[in-house]
């Protein structure tokens, strides 16, 4: 079985998720497509580099990404740093011939984001971009059921994420609030995840109607790199920092094939976690998800007899997608380790196969668009047509 070597940009909590899939893929998917030894791991903080290379079980570390770009044991890229390092890195990567993953969103702008597709098609890279959630076993029954035309035809859909991390008006100016770093706000970090299930389930979006708001103008600073998602509180004399993105955003969508929709993000929804949901209503009945019940997939068929006709629950197990290779009674329960796992095995079965993987930096460029779209509604009020990335 052939071993890969991976380069790791960056040693936050995405290093982590990625570490351990890199590590637990074969563990759960065997025979493994290839294995994966972690070489070196990159931070531009070498204590933090240094101390990520023992607890991530990486061969080495540096401080400088370019040691892995020249580095020509490496196969694949992994790119796990903010927004705006992602263009930079992904066409150096491409350029010296690497296979690349990156963190979503794909970058800060759409121009960046072509030239990163580019790159990446002009050197043959197998891309993807680590849009976890659609991997649910529960999001993939719920595409499975729809292929089926089980729903029937896709009338509307209502997606949420919602989140309270950003709630407090103490939690700190991260990167996560200035455009510079990140981009937008709820939009681009945690929106985009949801844009990706729907475009996965119900189709290409073709325009955006959209209101996007700022509730804390500003936040203190936060003087560590240390990506802390606001659970460090700063004092009262910590000097506050303008935010220049989003805390919420809403907005509706006219898909290509007529389906009507909604999406709405925010990581100031007190009480709510990681509250990514969607209902899907088609012709023939309807299928509703939410994350922090991920093992259940609640579903109504319209052809069943009208006396038992309703919501069932279907639990997710070995029978459902990806279920050979995850736990074998459905009850045992999948986590967001897990949702990271079939992200690397489908990464890693691309390579293998030489096929791009899904959802690569096509679908990066895509979603970009559609964010694109998004802020120009917001801006103007209005209905804006989206962009098509091949056009
Ligand atoms: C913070 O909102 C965050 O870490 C996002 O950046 C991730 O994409 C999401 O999976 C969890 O929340």
């Amino acid at each position: 079985m052939k071993t890969l070597q991976v380069g790791l940009v960056g040693a936050g909590f995405m290093a982590k998720a990625h570490s351990i899939a890199f590590t637990a893929m074969p563990m759960f998917f065997w025979p493994a497509p290839a294995k994966v030894n972690k070489k070196t791991i990159v931070d531009i903080n070498e204590e933090i580099a240094k101390d990520a290379k023992d607890r991530f079980s990486f061969d080495n570390y540096s401080t400088d990404w370019n040691d892995i770009i020249n580095d020509p044991s490496i196969d694949i890229v992994d790119i796990c740093t903010p927004n705006n390092s992602h263009a930079e890195i992904a066409i150096a990567a491409a350029k010296a011939g690497k296979h690349i993953i990156c963190e979503k969103p794909l970058s800060l702008t759409v121009e960046e984001a072509r030239a990163m597709k580019q790159a990446c098609d002009e050197n043959g890279t197998i891309t993807m971009v680590a849009f976890n959630y659609r991997n649910t076993p529960a999001v993939q029954l719920a595409k499975k059921y729809i292929e089926e035309g089980a729903i029937g035809k896709i009338l509307d859909f209502h997606s949420t994420y919602l989140q309270d991390w950003s709630a407090d008006d103490s939690s700190p100016l991260s990167w996560r609030f200035q455009k510079e770093v990140c981009g937008t706000g709820a939009l681009g970090d945690i929106g985009t995840h949801v844009v990706d299930m729907m475009r996965f389930l119900v189709g290409e979006f073709a325009s955006v109607n959209a209101r996007m708001a700022t509730y804390i103008p500003e936040r203190p600073v936060q003087t560590s790199l240390v990506d802390s998602l606001g659970n460090s509180r700063m004092n009262e004399d910590t000097p506050k920092g303008k935010v220049d993105v989003d805390d919420y955003c809403c907005f509706m969508v006219n898909c290509e094939n007529g389906a009507f929709g909604s999406i709405e993000a925010t990581r100031n929804a007190w009480g709510r976690n990681n509250f990514i949901t969607f209902e899907i209503h088609g012709t023939k009945g309807s299928i509703s998800f939410n994350y922090e019940r991920r093992d259940e997939l609640k579903v109504c068929f319209a052809d069943d007899k009208a006396d038992r006709r309703g919501f069932r629950t279907v639990y997710t197990g070995p029978n459902h997608p990806y279920g050979s290779g995850l736990w074998p009674i459905p009850g045992l329960g999948i986590g967001y380790t897990e949702t990271k796992v079939i992200e690397i095995y489908d990464f890693i079965s691309s390579i293998m196969k030489g096929e791009n993987a899904d959802p690569n930096f096509s679908d990066g460029l895509q979603i970009e668009l559609i964010a694109d779209a998004v802020v120009k509604s917001a801006d103007t009020n209005e209905w804006v047509a989206v962009e098509k990335a091949d056009e």
